[in-house]
């Protein structure tokens, strides 16, 4: 595997869990696999969960692993290609990733959506000048539209709890104060859409996302027929995608939060959240706090998306 976004990148699903569960089981035997090899982690935004599993994921494949915040400490970059560079930016990121490239031999790249033009955004143009530009593989630390680690770790995570075969799955939208990415719900349904389960998406009009990830979901606006009988209740806030509203908060109604109450409409479903979350707008305490919340277990399978992304892209080189 060569770069590492979209569900196809990682071929047969059920291939994909099954050497995640052996990699979860022995994850120090492939140890040989990225020795004197190099992991370059670019951020242009916060993380917490992505930065140290993937490095502890690199760590596990005996790979050495630098860490850059583009934004603390390195030169402020300038993405446009054509401008008169008379500002505050000195230096250009054409020049910046093929410099990167140097130093190392695999490249994970985060970089959100900026909101600033939608075509720019969803033609992963930052990713793309990654992919074309440094010379070697590339994978998604959750780019403009996609966070493809997140939504592996939650299949692998929801294949471990699963009771029945196909269980419904909902990602349901919820309140938050400032704009959010569609990054995390994209993916996620590309992938749930991928694994075959029920799965439906809940969310007030105006949160429609892009129909290239929607697929053949069902799109319920009604969150309380929406939850009935789940198995799992993936929450989620993101801003709205359609124009002429692209990334602006259209509504911050708390009844959409996950409580106590919306829970029970579930088959006592799991609950799930990418963290980090709000408390008490996406999920109340007690949701949260309970013997179904999944959400440690999700981010402790970080490691192992990672580690099975990064497991391939080396055995490739
Ligand atoms: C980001 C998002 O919603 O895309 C990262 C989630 C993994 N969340 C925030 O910025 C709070
Ligand atoms: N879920 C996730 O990607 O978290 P971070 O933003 O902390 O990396």
């Amino acid at each position: 595997m060569r770069y590492f976004k979209s569900v196809s990148d990682i071929g047969d699903l059920s291939a994909a869990v099954k050497e995640a569960l052996d990699v979860k089981a022995r994850r120090f035997d492939f140890k040989h696999l990225g020795e004197n090899k190099t992991l370059l982690m670019i951020f242009f935004n916060s993380s917490l969960r992505t930065r140290l599993s993937t490095q502890k994921a690199a760590m596990n494949l005996g790979m050495n692993v630098i860490v850059l915040d583009v934004n603390q400490g390195a030169w402020k970059l300038e993405t446009e290609r054509g401008v008169i560079m008379d500002g505050d930016k000195p230096e250009h990121l054409l020049e910046a990733i093929p410099v990167m490239g140097c130093y190392c031999d695999v490249i994970g790249v985060r970089s959100f959506a900026r909101f600033e033009n939608k075509r720019d955004d969803y033609e992963e143009k930052i990713l793309n000048q990654f992919i074309r530009y440094s010379g070697r593989p590339v994978f998604a630390m959750e780019t403009a539209t996609v966070h493809p680690l997140q939504s592996f770790a939650d299949l692998i995570t929801i294949e471990e709890h699963k009771a029945v075969e196909r269980p419904k799955v909902v990602l349901t939208w919820a309140p938050h104060p400032k704009a959010l990415p569609q990054a995390v719900p994209n993916s996620f349904a590309e992938w749930m859409n991928a694994a075959g389960y029920d799965f439906v998406i809940t969310h007030p009009k105006g949160y429609e996302l892009d129909p290239q990830f929607v697929g053949n979901a069902r799109v319920e606006y009604d969150q309380d027929r929406a939850l009935e009988g789940a198995d799992f209740v993936y929450a989620k806030n993101w801003s709205a995608f359609a124009d002429p509203n692209y990334g602006k908060v259209l509504c911050t109604d708390r009844s959409w939060t996950i409580t106590t109450e919306k829970m029970a409409l579930t088959n006592n479903a799991y609950f799930m959240h990418c963290l980090p979350v709000r408390r008490n707008m996406i999920v109340s305490d007690d949701v949260i706090e309970s013997e179904r919340s999944l959400v440690i277990p999700e981010a402790a399978n970080r490691e192992i998306s990672a580690q099975v992304v990064l497991k391939r892209i080396l055995e490739s080189l």
